[in-house]
């Protein structure tokens, strides 16, 4: 049996990632931050939260990953945890750093030290991309120009991952994801924060739903589809780096028109307005990208469409909010 750590496991894509992994037959260690309550809603409502085996740590604090690190051995580790919300790393800049680019550091130096042959997985992102190409499509090619303090320290561990495996020959890799959603994706990014909006203003809990740029253009998928190419990545002979996008672009006028629409609310402008307040200091205007790539090496594609995606969150809101 194939034993993997899993970082951010109860975040969206660490839920989506371990479900994915059981159901292949490994044992899942999901690393917890013990400090807080634990938050199990997104386990739950995948069905697998006893089936995973917790642990406990923190990315920014080496010395509770080198324990397990050395203790399980695992063959693959995904480093999944970060401050993942672009929009705070602004007002939480230091602390985004310490978890997103010095927390990758540490999760390469206890593998390096104590099971150099681990395979680990990165969660890269196209937030590093910044505004390059925004006219086109971004490839691997595409240079990093980030605009965001997330995108900048993204971007460090996206090299430091790179610098591992080349000075000291670990199977270590990254995915460039695009935008992935799901029911179980963080209420604060913009399609979840429109379909849970969507169903409190339908159920009457609320009578309006404040955004920041509707005319931001975003490739968004499903989170299910796009883990599937992590796990493909660590299978490869080689480590190797990869974009993993859908290839199609929307705005988030078009999250507004799905989601309204599927709830049976033809006219969303009564609903919605845009405020400063939810504007960011520099923001990224649009992102597209080519995953042909995994696509020729990994033989992946993205499966669920925009449509049915932004329908599927809906339903699920409206269920939640109709209880
Ligand atoms: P989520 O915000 O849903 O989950 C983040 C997870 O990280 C949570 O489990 C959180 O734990 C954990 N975490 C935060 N800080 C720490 C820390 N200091 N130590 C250990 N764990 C920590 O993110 P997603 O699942 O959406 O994303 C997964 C990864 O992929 C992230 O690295 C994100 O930056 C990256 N990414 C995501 C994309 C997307 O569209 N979803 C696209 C590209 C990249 P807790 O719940 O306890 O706070
Ligand atoms: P993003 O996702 O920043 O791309 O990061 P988010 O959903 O937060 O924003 C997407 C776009 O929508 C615009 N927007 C709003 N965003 C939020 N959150 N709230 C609003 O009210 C709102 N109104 C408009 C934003 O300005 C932006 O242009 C996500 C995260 O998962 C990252 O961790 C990941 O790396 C990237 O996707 C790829």
């Amino acid at each position: 049996m194939k034993k993997a750590i899993v970082t951010g496991i109860t975040g969206q894509d660490g839920g989506y990632l371990a479900k994915l992994l059981l159901s292949k037959n490994y044992k899942v260690y999901g690393l917890m931050k013990r400090y807080t309550a634990p938050n199990w809603e997104n386990l739950d409502f995948l069905g697998i939260k006893d089936q995973i085996e917790f642990i406990n740590g923190d990315l920014t604090d080496i010395g509770s990953l080198m324990p397990h690190v050395r203790n399980i051995q695992p063959d693959e580790f995904y480093n999944l945890g970060a401050q993942s919300f672009v929009g705070e790393s602004w007002n939480q800049a230091h602390l985004t750093t310490e978890v997103n680019a010095i927390g990758v550091l540490n999760c390469l130096t206890a593998i390096k030290e104590f099971s150099p042959t681990t395979r680990f997985y990165q969660a890269s992102t196209s937030e590093m991309f910044g505004n390059s190409n925004s006219q086109g499509i971004q490839t691997e090619e595409t240079p990093f120009v980030p605009r965001s303090p997330y995108g900048v320290a993204k971007l460090y561990a996206h090299h430091i991952t790179q610098n591992y495996r080349e000075s000291y020959g670990m199977f270590a890799c990254s995915g460039i994801l695009f935008n992935h959603e799901s029911p179980i994706r963080g209420i604060e990014f913009v399609t979840r924060k429109i379909t849970d909006g969507v169903a409190q203003i339908v159920a009457g809990k609320k009578t309006e739903l404040i955004l920041g740029n509707l005319d931001a253009k975003r490739d968004w998928g499903f989170a299910g589809d796009f883990v599937e190419a992590m796990w493909l990545m660590l299978q490869q002979d080689q480590p190797e780096d990869y974009i993993i996008s859908t290839g199609y672009q929307h705005t988030v006028r078009d999250v507004l028109d799905i989601a309204f629409k599927r709830a049976g609310v033809s006219d969303w402008s009564l609903y919605v307005r845009s405020d400063q307040q939810y504007m960011r200091p520099a923001e990224l205007n649009a992102l597209l990208g080519s995953s042909n790539k995994a696509k020729h090496q990994l033989g992946w594609i993205s499966k669920m469409s925009f449509k049915e995606l932004i329908e599927t969150m809906t339903d699920e809101d409206l269920k939640r909010h109709a209880l």
